[in-house]
This record gives C-alpha cells, structure tokens and sequence, in this order.
C-alpha cells in the first residue's frame, strides 16, 4: 500500500448472491462422500451417489489461520435435499479455541441454525434472507437447509478461531433438524 494511494479493495461481494470474488478466494465442496458418519441415518447416506454436492463453501482468508486479531469471511450454499429424513446440513463444529465467536446471516433460501452447548443443550434459530445471527464462543454450530430451494448464507469469524470437527464426529449433536409431516423438527438423539 503506498503513502496517500487510493486502490480498489482486494475483495468483491455480489449483493444478490453472495458470491466472493478477488484475490485469493479460496473454494471447499463437500460431497456426500466428504460426510461419512454425520447423518444420522449413515446407510442412507452411503447408498446415496457419492458425487451429490451438499454444500459449497468460498472463504476470504486475509491473514494465516491462527492469527490472532485478523478475522475471516465465508458464504456458503447448501443445496436442498435430505438423508432419509434429515435436512442437508453442514458438518457442524466448535472452534478449535472455543471461546471464539461468529456472526452468520442469512442471504437466500431458509434455513435453520442448530446449536448446542458444553452440556449438549440443542436449540435452533430461523434462517432467512436478512436473519443476523451471533454465535458466542463454547456453542456448535450447524446449518440446515429446510427448503427446495439452495440456502445462502455467510459468516465472519476470528482467523484463530479454528474448527473441531472430530469432537461433533464422534459425540454428535445431541439432536436432530428431520422432517416430520412436511415440518422441520429436532428430534432428540437416542443415546
Ligand atoms: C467458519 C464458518 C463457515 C463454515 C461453513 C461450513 O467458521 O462457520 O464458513 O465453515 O458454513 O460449515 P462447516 O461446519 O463444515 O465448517
Ligand atoms: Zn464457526
């Protein structure tokens, strides 16, 4: 950056869609192949075709992750669909330094946020065109597509926030966004 320049910025933000563009964006699809053991109903998943995109993600990451102090933003689009009876939805996470937070809001299409707390607490926000909202640190989060329509959202988070998949791989969350009589429901885990 030179003394008294004026620039365009580094990052470009279509404000129909969503869609990130600029240097260094970077771009993650996750098939149903990417999501072993995250549905609840895991044959289901596994004879469904394994190239079927459930969600796309593009990130600007301005900063090495880990930096404390920069921050990151991402949109990401979960196509409509369901295994068995649950909504296609994200992995899900805490973040790896679990006091961090993040603010999500919703672009296109609904959807619901799913949360859950150190107790395994289970409760969910309503996502639409326009919905903000923040996450604090310590809480899972994970995003559900209950429409037919491709859900549109994005997000901003610290660039040491991090991501802990492993601990929602292995003890999930403690509930469930299905589609009981055309309604989106949580349904709690049998344990
Ligand atoms: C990052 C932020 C989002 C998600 C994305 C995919 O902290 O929450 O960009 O990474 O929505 O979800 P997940 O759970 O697969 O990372
Ligand atoms: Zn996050």
């Amino acid at each position: 950056m030179k003394k008294l320049s004026i620039s365009n910025p580094g990052f470009e933000i279509d404000l129909q869609n969503g869609f990130l563009s600029g240097q260094k964006v970077r771009s993650v699809e996750r098939l149903i192949r990417d999501l072993k053991l995250f549905f609840g109903d895991e044959n289901a998943r596994a004879a469904m075709p394994q190239n079927e995109l459930i969600y796309e993600v593009q990130s600007i990451q301005p900063v090495d992750e880990g930096t404390v102090g920069g921050l990151f933003f991402g949109r990401t689009i979960i196509h409509p669909g369901r295994v068995g009876s649950e909504y296609f939805m994200t992995k899900g996470h805490f973040h790896k330094k679990s006091n961090r937070g993040e603010y999500y809001w919703g672009l296109k299409g609904e959807g619901m946020l799913i949360l859950m707390d150190r107790n395994h607490h289970v409760w969910a926000e309503k996502m639409y065109p326009g919905s903000l909202h923040y996450i604090p640190g310590h809480i899972a989060h994970r995003i559900a597509n209950i429409s037919d329509e491709p859900l549109i959202f994005e997000a901003c988070w610290p660039s040491d926030a991090g991501h802990d998949y492993d601990r929602i791989l292995y003890e999930g969350f403690s509930a469930r966004l299905m589609e009981i009589d055309d309604m989106p429901r949580l349904v709690p885990e049998k344990n």
